[in-house]
C-alpha cells in the first residue's frame, strides 16, 4: 500500500490534535507527519504512534514534498496558504470557511456526497463543512433521499469546543470561579458561558442571523446539491464542553412517518439512532464526545403541519464536525483519486 507525506496545520489548536489522534486510530498511512503552527508553538512536540514530532513553524516553503495537507489553524492562514501547498502539489483539505462556498470547491461530507470529492482538481483544494451543518446532513441525507426536505428548521446547543483551546479552559475558569463566589472573566465569548446560554455564534450579519446560521443555510444546500431546500438556523453557544446537539424540525413533499425515519436511520452511514423513551433513551452530548457516529433520537411527527419531523441530532462536534470527517475525505481521496 503506498503511503503519503501528510502536513497537519494548525497541529497544536483543538482541531489540530484532534487529527493527529484521528489519523492514529485509523492506521492513516502516513510516510511522513509534519506538524505545522505558529512561532508560538516553536519547542512543542506532539506524539504520533508513540514517537515525538516536533511542531514547526508555518511558512510558504512548508509544502514541498507533501501529498496531502489538513488545515485548520483559522480561514485568513488558509486563504494565503492553502493555494500556495495546492500550487507545491499537497491536496489540502480545509476545515475553515474560506472556500467552502467557493464554485470550485467541493464541500464534502464522506456519507453524503463523497463523488463531489472529484472536483478537487481545479483548485487542489476540498472543503471540509462547519460542525452544525455536518451532524445535520448526515442525518437528513438519507431522508432527504426518500421524501424529499422542502423545508429545515434548526436550533443548535454547540459545546465551547467549537471555539478551540481557549474559549475550553474559558468555561472551565469561569465555572470554577463562580463555584468559589469569585468573579469570572470575561475574553473570549461576548458574555458570560458558564450556566448561560448565548444566541450569538459568529458575527452578526447585515440580514439579522449570524454567520454560523448562515453557514449552515448555504452549507447545506451545496453539500445537498439542492438550492431548493429551504433553511433557517439559530446557533446557540451552551456551557458544555464537547458534543453539538441539535434540534430538528423537517418538513417533506412525501410523507413519512416517525417508525419509517427510524428505520431508514437506523443502519444508515456514520448514523446510530439513540431513541427510546420508555427507556429514556435519547442522543447526549456527554454521550456523543469521543465517538464518530452521530446519534439521532426524540424522532416524531410534527403534528402541526401533514408532512413534518421532528428530531433531536448530536455529534462530537472536534471529531466527526472537523477532525474524523476531513480524515474520512482523505481516505475517500487516497483510495479513489491519489
Ligand atoms: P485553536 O484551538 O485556537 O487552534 C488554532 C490553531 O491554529 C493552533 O494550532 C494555532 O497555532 C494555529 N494558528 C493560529 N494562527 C496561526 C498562524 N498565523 N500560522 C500558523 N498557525 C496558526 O482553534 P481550533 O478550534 O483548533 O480551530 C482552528 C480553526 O479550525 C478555526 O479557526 C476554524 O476555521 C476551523 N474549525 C472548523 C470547525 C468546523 O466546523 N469544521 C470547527 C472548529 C474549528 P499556535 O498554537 O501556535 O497558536
Ligand atoms: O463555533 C463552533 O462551534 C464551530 C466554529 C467553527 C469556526 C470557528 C472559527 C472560524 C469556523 C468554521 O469552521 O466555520 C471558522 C471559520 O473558518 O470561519
Amino acid at each position: 500500500m503506498s503511503s503519503y507525506n501528510v502536513a497537519v496545520v494548525g497541529a497544536t489548536g483543538a482541531v489540530g490534535n484532534e487529527m493527529i489522534k484521528v489519523l492514529e486510530e485509523r492506521n492513516f498511512p502516513v510516510r511522513e507527519l509534519t506538524l505545522l503552527a505558529s512561532e508560538r508553538s516553536l519547542g512543542v512536540e506532539i506524539d504520533f504512534h508513540g514517537k515525538p514530532v516536533p511542531v514547526k513553524v508555518l511558512n510558504e516553503d512548508s509544502f514541498a514534498g507533501m501529498q496531502i495537507g489538513l488545515f485548520s489553524a483559522g480561514g485568513s492562514v488558509s486563504e494565503r496558504y492553502a493555494p500556495i501547498a495546492a500550487a507545491a502539489g499537497c491536496v489540502v483539505i480545509d476545515n475553515t470557511s474560506a472556500f467552502r462556498m467557493a464554485p470550485d470547491v467541493p464541500l464534502v461530507v464522506p456519507e453524503v456526497n463523497p463523488e463531489a470529492i472529484a472536483q478537487y482538481r481545479k483548485q487542489g483544494i476540498i472543503a471540509n463543512p462547519n460542525c452544525s451543518t455536518i451532524q445535520m446532513v448526515v442525518a437528513l441525507k438519507p431522508i432527504h433521499d426518500v421524501a424529499r426536505i422542502k423545508r429545515i428548521v434548526v436550533s443548535t446547543y454547540q459545546a465551547v469546543s467549537g471555539t478551540g483551546k481557549k474559549a475550553i479552559k474559558e468555561l472551565a475558569d469561569q465555572t470554577r470561579a463562580l463555584m468559589n463566589f469569585q468573579e469570572v472573566q470575561v475574553q473570549v465569548y461576548p458574555h458570560q458561558i458558564a450556566f448561560n446560554c448565548l444566541p450569538q455564534i459568529d458575527v452578526f450579519l447585515d440580514n439579522g442571523y449570524t454567520k454560523e446560521e448562515m453557514k449552515m443555510v448555504n452549507e447545506t444546500k451545496k453539500i445537498f446539491n439542492d438550492q431548493s431546500v429551504a433553511v433557517t438556523a439559530t446557533t446557540v453557544r451552551v456551557p458544555v464542553f464537547y458534543g453539538h446537539s441539535e434540534s430538528v424540525n423537517i418538513e417533506t413533499e412525501k410523507k413519512i412517518t416517525a417508525d419509517e425515519v427510524r428505520k431508514l436511520l437506523t443502519g444508515a452511514p456514520g448514523v446510530r439512532v439513540v431513541d427510546n423513551p420508555a427507556e429514556k433513551a435519547y442522543p447526549l452530548a456527554i454521550n456523543a464526545a469521543g465517538q464518530d457516529d452521530t446519534l439521532v433520537g426524540r424522532i416524531r411527527e410534527d403534528e402541526s403541519i401533514p408532512n413534518g419531523i421532528n428530531m433531536w441530532i448530536v455529534a462530537d462536534n472536534i471529531r466527526k464536525g472537523a477532525a474524523l470527517n476531513a480524515v474520512q475525505i482523505a481516505e475517500v481521496l487516497i483510495r479513489d483519486y491519489l
